[in-house]
């Protein structure tokens, strides 16, 4: 099987390092669907990463459906059966793929369109909407924290990998004294196997 896409993607990095804490082995391509649009291409028309190619050639994009086929593969899962812990990770992914949703979205206004027609009511809409999802992962982790044993979840890799890819393509959208609990989980896991052998850069 291989994976599409770029590490610096959020959306490529969270399945290549749950893929590693399932035990399952990606072959990685990270191609640019910036810089290599006509290779992705070739492989997956709509250009979207990641994109994972199965062995019988199937193409399957999105990353929690691509998590959702990995964990049927290897029969394991990185979220809890019980129900109660399962909505509360659940809520945390959302607000963590929230985040990187909207920090890609800044990105993308800031880098991709001309100066002369940025709208800043969207660009301020997004901003608040990304301050929203942090403000909110941080009450969450100041209501109930995230262990920090060795062990890590869909909850931790997602949250982690929206504030690492957050800091690193729009840093001035977050600080650690704002949002203290998130800074200091991301800097656990950061420091796992699975993370410092998929770095960002
Ligand atoms: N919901 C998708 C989002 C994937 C996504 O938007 N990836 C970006 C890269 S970070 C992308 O493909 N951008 C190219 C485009 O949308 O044209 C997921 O979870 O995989």
């Amino acid at each position: 099987m291989k994976l599409i896409g770029m590490l610096d993607s959020p959306y490529v990095r969270r399945v290549a390092i749950s893929a590693k804490r399932l035990g399952i082995t990606l072959d990685h391509d990270p191609v640019s669907v910036f810089r290599h649009f006509e290779r992705f291409q070739q492989i997956n028309p709509v250009v979207k990463a990641p994109t994972l190619v199965l062995d019988d050639g199937e193409v399957l994009i999105d990353s929690t459906l691509i998590l959702d086929y990995l964990e049927a593969l290897s029969g394991k899962t990185l979220l809890p059966s019980d129900l109660s812990q399962r909505s509360k990770a659940l809520r945390l992914i959302g607000l963590g793929l929230a985040a990187c949703e909207k920090a890609v979205q800044l990105y993308y206004e800031r880098n991709l369109r001309p100066a002369e027609i940025q709208y800043q009511p969207w660009v301020e809409r997004v901003e608040s909407q990304l301050a929203a999802a942090f403000t909110a992962l941080e009450h969450e982790l100041s209501q109930q924290p995230l262990p920090t044993d060795g062990s890590l979840a869909q909850d931790g890799i997602t949250l982690a990998v929206a504030w690492s890819f957050t800091g690193l393509v729009v840093p001035d959208q977050i600080s650690t004294e704002r949002f203290p609990r998130i800074a200091q989980y991301t800097a656990y896991a950061e420091s796992l196997e699975a993370f410092t052998s998929t770095p960002m850069n």
